[in-house]
């Protein structure tokens, strides 16, 4: 019992792989519908809701700071990819720019194509989580969301916005596409929160 309990689980690496989860050194590319292909110059994002109407451009993102930043990634079909590298805009440094309505307590995330998901406002201004445009050092491919998308890597990658086009602040929390579909309204891997009876 003693050497059991002293064993790591064999690929857990220290509790940093959620339960259920296996490791791939792959990068999977998961897309309810086609990839979009378009320019980063046509990127637009549109802020609605309780933070005012703006929009944003690429220009715009680009003058911003840019941040790269390191971490673990968890799909709810089970597979973690550790150590990806991402640059972009951190979300609490866009925060700054916006006027929001302390009424707002929820955010959806808008992309082409009509995916949407949502998120608590403490989930979406962590300080890790990023308005993603490069992946590794390279501009960030069609088929995971580039020319940008949001990369919030303490919940499951669903929660993460490819082709991002808008973010909506709301008053009350409200599912987004596959929220509506049976997915936990805010899926944290850690708690396994897959399924909205999770
Ligand atoms: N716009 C859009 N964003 C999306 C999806 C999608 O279908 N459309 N799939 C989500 C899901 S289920 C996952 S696991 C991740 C996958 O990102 P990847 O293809 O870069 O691995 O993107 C998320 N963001
Ligand atoms: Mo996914």
């Amino acid at each position: 019992m003693l050497g059991k309990f002293f064993k790591k689980p064999a690929d857990d690496m220290g509790g940093r792989v959620p339960p259920g989860q296996s490791l791939t050194a792959r990068f999977p590319v998961l897309t309810y519908g086609p990839a979009q292909h378009y320019d980063a110059s046509e990127v637009v994002i549109r802020i609605s809701g309780l933070a005012g109407e703006k929009t944003l451009t690429w220009a715009e993102l680009m003058a911003l700071p840019q941040t790269t930043l390191t971490y673990d990634i968890h799909c709810v079909t089970h597979w973690s990819k550790l150590d990806t590298e991402w640059t972009g805009v951190r979300v609490t440094d866009l925060m700054e720019h916006l006027k929001l309505d302390p009424a707002a307590t929820h955010v959806m995330q808008h992309s082409v194509g009509g995916y949407t998901t949502n998120l608590s406002l403490e989930d979406f201004t962590r300080p890790e989580n990023l308005l993603a445009h490069t992946f590794g050092g390279e501009p960030l491919t069609a088929e995971h969301g580039g020319p940008l998308r949001l990369v919030v890597p303490h919940l499951y990658f669903w929660k993460s916005a490819k082709w991002l086009t808008g973010l909506e602040f709301m008053a009350a929390d409200k599912p987004g596409f596959w929220e509506v579909n049976g997915y936990h309204m805010r899926g944290d891997p850690f708690k396994e929160q897959r399924y909205d009876d999770d």
